[in-house]
């Protein structure tokens, strides 16, 4: 008789599905999607239908491993876990030793988004070891930053109520591959009659479902938003009513508006008037409009600026006034009231340390005037060696002979390979957690549904062990997984709602408020000290930053110098059968995804004699990477894409990240993934490839 266990999928996207996994024998047989909850609807996608191949794969980490050869060459051997965590520790303390605590630092980030293995006893062990603290920044950053200054927190319509709008942006967000629950509402309000619209420099398949594509240039969106509110403005239909009730700064930003025109923001944005002035009339005679909000366009110089106009269009044309209007980026702010923060917990001393932003691992690991340099780095759910900006320069950085690794893992990754001990992690249907989301507003619990593998352990319990080799025994550093899942949720609007672990366990999953069907802003309700949105925000001067929303121009995209020496912006977005690197060496997903490749125009292409299927190489000064050329009949010339992370195959090998820059966008030190120049060139030999294939076909 085979049993179901209530679960959730722990990658890092905003759609959190409710699972449960179907055992018997105290085997996993099948994963099913809850049918019954709200955005699950019944269906995972493609990549995680697989998910138990991950984890019956035969090549997964099951014993810890420490290194035996050189940094780098991948020759390991098995020791238990007496030995492995002995060592970690030892790397741990002999850096302390030397160069004090914050020669330590941990990095970690969401390959699993669950609040008891990703965000608990890791950080509350380093935070308690004063060693450097890890500015979170490699996703949303910019996103996050601007929210913070204009709504308190990420906060808007609920995703759900997009369905009631009468006019959607879809804007920088592939929906149909990285958050394609959320396009069931978008289509829904589509089905109703509602007009779609795309705003993407990239033809990608979200785009070809909406009813119209805007292809703008790459980091020009603040030009297209304050060119459609001076359309707005100049139509009559700001609504000045909602504004002088729940926003502050308004009169700067219609004084702002001054300043732009269609034509003007067309101009930037690379696209025609007529377009800029037809989507305006529309967003002016709309109501309500919904803006979803992608996490690609807050990937620029100037991301945070492009957000913050994003949000005051969606202020000065009065949606939030409506159900289902408004903008919408993340729902994570939904949470607040009703969970707790694990990772710093009010009774652990915590000595103070510096802060070291993620993005910039490349640039920390390689410094020679950091001091105190790093020394131990201990790296949880996430895989620095493939998905940072400057792979190459970080991979130098991790190979230091004088820095010591270790790396909690599921699978050999490009990380795992250069470290100097390897800790092998559980998977989601093994341990215990608990996951709010960033797309949705539904707590999940997710039970232990089988054994682990011998030889796997839960972060927890590494973390746990840890810290008791490091002669370290408060209390807050060994709470137990239902412990902590505990701590989770246990507020008072938690109760007030009836959500307890024992609730949880029962039910799976839980609503965490009522906000569907209502206009949660209508009356303001933002989370700033005035309850109002924030159109100015004075405090941002003193970062340099202009206080009045307007548009900042990309870096590298926007740069007239470096386009002659590197004509091409490339963006590196989500792939449909990857999640970041995450099952990038799992053979049935490289299958479905495809090898790597590089899109360009067919008129790019001819300009460098480049044939669909060549090898070419992708260069900049940073690094290259090789990879077959596809012409792509929709690509706009000027930009390429290649997705990200495509395995490497080994240490030496490079992907898109061998290009992309280390370097801060305007607001909360995010990296600039897609703000990338690049030239494309025939690979050495491609030609000679393309000869022998074509005298082999006519053979
Ligand atoms: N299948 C799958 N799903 C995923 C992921 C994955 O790797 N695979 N990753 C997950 C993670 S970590 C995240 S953060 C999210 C990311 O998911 P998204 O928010 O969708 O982010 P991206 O894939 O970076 O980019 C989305 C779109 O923004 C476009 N874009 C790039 N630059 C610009 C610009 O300047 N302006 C505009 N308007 N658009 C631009 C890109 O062309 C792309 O189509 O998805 C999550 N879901
Ligand atoms: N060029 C380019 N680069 C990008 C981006 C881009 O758009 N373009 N996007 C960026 C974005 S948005 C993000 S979020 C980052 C993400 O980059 P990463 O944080 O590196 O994400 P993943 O590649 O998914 O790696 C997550 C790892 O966590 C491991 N893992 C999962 N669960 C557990 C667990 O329970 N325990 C342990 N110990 N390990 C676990 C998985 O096996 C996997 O190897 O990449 C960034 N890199
Ligand atoms: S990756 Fe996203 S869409 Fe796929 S199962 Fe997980 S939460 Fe759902
Ligand atoms: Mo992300």
């Amino acid at each position: 008789m085979s049993r179901l266990v209530h679960g959730a999928c722990p990658l890092d996207c905003p759609d959190t599905c409710a699972w449960q996994v179907e055992v018997e024998d105290g085997r996993a047989l099948r994963l099913r999607a809850r049918k019954d909850h709200p955005f699950t609807r019944g269906a995972l996608c493609g990549k995680v239908n697989r998910y138990l191949d991950a984890v019956h794969a035969p090549d997964r980490l099951t014993t810890p491993l420490r290194r035996t050869g050189a940094k780098g060459d991948g020759a390991f051997q098995a020791i238990d876990w007496d030995e492995a965590i002995g060592l970690a520790a030892a790397g741990i303390q002999a850096a302390i030793d030397r160069d004090g605590p914050e020669a330590v630092m941990p990095y970690y980030y969401a390959g699993t988004l669950g609040q008891v293995q990703g965000w608990s006893l890791g950080q509350r062990l380093f935070n308690h070891l004063g060693s450097t603290r890890m500015l979170g920044t490699i996703c949303t950053a910019a996103a996050s930053a601007a929210m913070a200054a204009m709504t308190g927190r990420p906060l808007g319509p609920d995703p759900e109520d997009i369905e009631h709008a009468d006019l959607v942006l879809v804007w920088g967000a592939n929906l149909l591959t990285s958050n394609m629950h959320q396009w069931h509402f978008v289509h829904a309000a589509q089905q109703r009659g509602a007009h779609l619209v795309c705003i993407d420099p990239l033809p990608t398949d979200t785009a070809q479902r909406c009813d119209e594509h805007l292809q703008i240039l790459p980091g020009t969106d603040g030009a297209l938003a304050m060119g459609l509110m001076r359309i707005v403005l100049d139509r009559g239909a700001a609504d000045e009513d909602w504004l002088a009730e729940n926003a502050e700064g308004w009169p700067e930003l219609r004084t702002r508006l001054g300043d732009w025109s269609a034509e003007r923001a067309a101009g930037i944005c690379g696209i025609d008037v007529a377009a800029v002035e037809a989507l305006g009339a529309r967003i002016a005679d709309t109501r309500p409009t919904a803006i979803r909000i992608g996490l690609g366009l807050q990937r620029h110089g100037g991301a945070g600026a492009a957000i913050r106009t994003i949000l005051a269009l969606s202020a000065m044309a009065g949606d939030y006034r409506h159900v289902g209007g408004g903008g919408l980026c993340m729902t994570a702010g939904r949470f607040d009231h009703l969970t707790r923060d694990l990772e710093a917990p009010a009774d652990l001393p915590m000595p103070p340390g510096r802060t070291i932003n993620m993005s910039r691992l490349a640039e920390a690991l390689t410094d020679p005037d950091l001091a105190p340099p790093i020394r131990s780095l201990v790296v949880w759910d996430t895989n620095p060696a493939a998905t940072v900006p400057d792979q190459l320069r970080a991979r130098r950085g991790l190979l230091r002979d004088d820095l010591h690794l270790t790396v909690l893992e599921q699978r050999l990754t490009d990380t795992a390979l250069v470290a100097d001990v390897v800790l092998p992690a559980t998977m989601q249907i093994e341990h215990l957690d608990i996951h709010a989301s960033y797309g949705h507003h539904y707590l999940a619990l997710n039970l232990p549904a089988v054994e682990p593998p011998e030889g796997c352990l839960p972060n927890t319990e590494i973390f746990r062990r840890l810290a008791r080799a490091l002669g370290l025994d408060h209390p807050r550093l060994h709470d137990t997984d239902e412990e902590l899942a505990r701590q989770f949720i246990d507020t008072d609007a938690a109760r007030a709602r009836g959500i307890t672990f024992e609730s949880l366990s029962e039910t799976g999953y839980a609503r965490i408020d009522d906000v569907r069907g209502t206009a949660p802003h209508a009356a303001g309700g933002f989370a700033t000290p005035s309850g109002k949105l924030r159109i100015v925000c004075p405090e941002l001067a003193d970062q340099g930053l202009d206080p009045v929303p307007d548009y900042l121009p990309p870096a590298e995209a926007g740069d007239p110098d470096l386009a002659a020496r590197y004509p091409l912006v490339l963006i590196t977005p989500a792939t449909r059968f990857f999640l970041n690197s995450t099952f990038n060496d799992l053979a049935g997903h490289r299958a479905k995804a495809g090898g790597p490749c590089v899109y360009l125009s067919a008129e790019d292409a001819a300009a460098r004699g480049i044939a669909d299927g060549d090898t070419v190489e992708v260069a900049n000064d940073r690094g290259s990477f090789t990879a077959p050329a596809a012409v792509h009949p929709l690509a706009r010339p000027g930009i390429a894409w290649a997705y990200k992370v495509h395995p490497t195959d080994g240490i030496r090998g490079a992907n898109v990240n061998a290009t992309t820059a280390v370097r801060d966008a305007d607001m909360g030190g995010s990296p600039t993934f897609h703000d990338n120049r690049v030239e494309i060139a025939l690979a050495t030999g491609a030609t000679a490839e393309r000869d022998a294939q074509a005298a082999a076909a006519g053979d």
